[in-house]
């Protein structure tokens, strides 16, 4: 194609794509979308609804039962999350108990042909620990067959290494409420569902079941992380120290209360995640008449925020919403089309306005009350992924809703105060880890050791927050911005520099990064680039153009990059089936942003973009790309349509520059 012809091609894609976004956005100022894909989350919450008599009405449990059904795989198996290329027996087992309880017969040929393939895998005995734990509240399994979970480590004193407080938020948050509801042994009243749910699950009689020797049991399609010589010792003394309990258990199950109760008021009953949010609703429904009124406020929640209704039926999402980060991202699409002269201030005004409004009204304002009895970080002036009443700052959340501010400060009504970015400043600076980077919602408080204890079985990285790239290169990015506005307020030269050298430690011989929340070298790579060049790195330093050799050599003969989901649970780069566009506009951005001279690899990717344009401005569904733990992918659906028009915005500056620069890219 011809330059002016490229030009204009560009240019066309650019405004469909934000007629689009403006089509999308809500009246909020937010682009709310589905956030589904993992697959242990729904079958916990159908667990609660059926515990405690809140089925949900005929039509949303067909919609229910629809996604289970299109999410089956052909063998009749449900893998870890809805694009799995192999079955999990964790999801599996607690899927096919999920729609038994939603009225499912036995003999519905998807209930068979899924407990057909749990029978032929090695049944559900080989679940995964969080599928014994959530069958153990049902009675369908033994409080005996799991490593005991125990609430005395609650009281431990914090400096001691096991400490709980010293674990990711995630898995703190998780393993809180299981310790409660492990201490009191919970079990919903028996009915004759349930009963026969015990027959059907297990060959053989479920009184004959040896439960003891089930504790370290996994199915082969469980084991990503097989226990460690460390945790089977752990484990066993858990055991024995479980016989010794009875001094300390009401002490502990009272500070473990207290410690659910103050999550569940800090977030206005959200939780910070949708597995807490389950079990601390168990939690509250097993406390009987006292956990009442807490029941009552919380429930309401998962309509409220978590279930969601998409295209493929009645899901429950893995986070409340991904409003506040889905935004940043948005506004940063628009100001680089601005950049770019496709859109004037003018044309965006609307659009931008709202978004920004959505940005100030989302901005943490206080620290949760008596944050460090109860383990949490101060929060003010940090941005968390969804929304403030959500309450959790995110590292990197914070640092684009910062990059958003600072870009846009001044140009709205209703500014956000300068001492409040000044908050939002010092939050990221207190968040720095020794090792120069940044982890996700605290510093690093736990060895890395601490993973040989993972006792998740499907995750991999569950047990600590230690720093990543994505979250530091955007720390950085957001730390350039601000010493550039706020010149020398803030020490920021050698906190930067220091972030640097951990990005530069992290760069893999191949010259990739390795990306942690999506798939996978092609984001971490758009993120490593982004991060160094921000801070000054010369686009002819080696680790620049080792990275951009990197990713010239993925490039497909069409122009576009893949990476297949299964890459991050291998580590290794595994080519995707078709080019995908969110993937595309990061390896395109980042050759931009590292001035890569090999334009027409470039230019070939722009062509790609556009042509893969839909006629409305969006880019059609692709395979999901976000990930946590090494496994579970999790859908980003907004992704397809702000990084191609923000990656295609960057070309178009680039091209109109005389040294084919980006000037201010970021
Ligand atoms: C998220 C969502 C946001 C995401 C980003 C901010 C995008 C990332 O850059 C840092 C990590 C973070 C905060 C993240 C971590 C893991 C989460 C919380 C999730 C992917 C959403 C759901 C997931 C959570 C762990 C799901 C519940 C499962 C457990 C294993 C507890």
């Amino acid at each position: 194609m011809c330059y002016p012809q490229r030009m204009m091609n560009v240019e066309q894609t650019i405004k469909r794509g934000l007629g689009n976004l403006e089509r999308l956005q809500a009246e909020r100022g937010s682009w709310p979308s589905d956030y589904g894909g993992p697959m242990f989350l729904l079958p916990m919450w159908v667990a609660l609804a059926y515990v405690t008599k809140r089925l949900p009405n005929a039509h949303r449990t067909e919609r229910l039962l629809t996604y289970f059904t299109n999410v089956q795989r052909p063998d009749g198996s449900i893998g870890l999350h809805a694009e799995s290329t192999s079955g999990s027996m964790f999801t599996s087992t607690l899927s096919y108990v999920a729609m038994r309880l939603l009225g499912m017969q036995a003999e519905d040929p998807r209930a068979t042909t899924l407990l057909g393939w749990i029978h032929s895998n090695g049944g559900a005995l080989g679940a995964a620990s969080w599928g014994k734990f959530t069958l153990c509240l049902l009675g369908l399994y033994d409080w005996k067959g799991i490593v005991p979970l125990l609430p005395e480590l609650w009281i431990l004193p914090p400096e001691a290494p096991l400490h709980p407080s010293r674990l990711w938020c995630h898995a703190r948050m998780v393993y809180l409420p299981m310790a409660w509801l492990y201490g009191n042994k919970c079990i919903a009243a028996d009915d004759p569902l349930l009963r026969s749910l015990r027959e059907e699950l297990y060959q053989g009689t479920y009184q004959d079941i040896a439960w003891e020797a089930q504790r370290e049991v996994v199915a082969k399609a469980d084991s990503y992380r097989p226990s460690t010589a460390a945790l089977k010792g752990v484990n066993l003394a858990q055991v024995g120290l479980e016989k010794l309990s009875g001094l300390l258990r009401k002490r502990a199950l009272d500070e473990c209360l207290k410690l659910i109760r103050h999550e569940d008021a800090a977030t206005h009953d959200l939780d910070i995640g949708p597995v807490n949010a389950v079990l601390n609703m168990f939690v509250h429904h097993f406390r009987g008449s006292e956990g009442r009124a807490d029941f009552e406020r919380g429930w309401p929640k998962f309509d409220d925020a978590y279930l969601w209704d998409g295209h493929d039926g009645l899901k429950m999402q893995g986070y409340n919403n991904a409003e506040l980060w889905d935004t940043a991202f948005a506004m940063q699409a628009i100001t680089a089309s601005e950049r770019a002269g496709v859109l004037t201030p003018d044309d965006t005004k609307r659009v931008l306005g709202k978004a920004y409004e959505f940005l100030r009204a989302n901005q943490i304002l206080e620290d949760v009350p008596e944050a460090a009895r109860h383990y949490r970080h101060p929060s003010r002036g940090g941005w968390p992924f969804s929304n403030r009443e959500h309450g959790w700052p995110i590292t990197d959340c914070t640092a684009e809703g910062l990059k958003c501010a600072l870009a846009l400060e001044g140009r709205f009504e209703g500014k956000i105060p300068e001492l409040l970015l000044h908050d939002a400043v010092r939050l990221m600076l207190s968040w720095q880890n020794a090792d120069g980077g940044w982890a996700t919602y605290e510093k690093q408080r736990g060895g890395t050791w601490l993973e040989a204890l993972n006792p998740s079985q499907v995750f991999g990285d569950i047990m600590i927050d230690a720093s990543f790239v994505e979250c530091t290169s955007a720390c950085i990015q957001a730390l350039v911005k601000a010493k550039e506005r706020f010149g020398s307020r803030f020490q920021l030269d050698d906190v930067i520099a220091r972030g640097v050298a951990f990005l530069r430690s992290q760069q893999r011989p191949d010259g990739s990064f390795e990306g942690s929340w999506a798939v996978c070298f092609t984001y971490g790579t758009w993120f490593g680039i982004s991060g160094l060049r921000a801070a000054g790195v010369k686009q002819d330093d080696p680790a620049i153009q080792r990275a951009v050799n990197f990713l010239l050599s993925k490039q497909r003969s069409d122009g576009s990059w893949s990476e297949h989901g299964d890459t991050c649970r291998e580590r290794r780069w595994l080519e995707g089936d078709a080019g995908h566009a969110a993937q595309t506009s990061w390896a395109m951005s980042a050759l931009l942003r590292a001035e890569c001279t090999d334009r027409a690899a470039i230019d070939r990717a722009a062509e790609w973009l556009c042509a893969k344009q839909e006629a409305d401005g969006s880019w059609a569904r692709e395979p999901m790309v976000g990930v946590f733990n090494r496994t579970c992918l999790i859908n980003y659906d907004c992704y397809r349509h702000y990084f191609p028009v923000w990656a295609l915005a960057e070309w178009k500056q680039a091209s109109l520059s005389p040294l084919g620069r980006l000037t201010s890219e970021m």
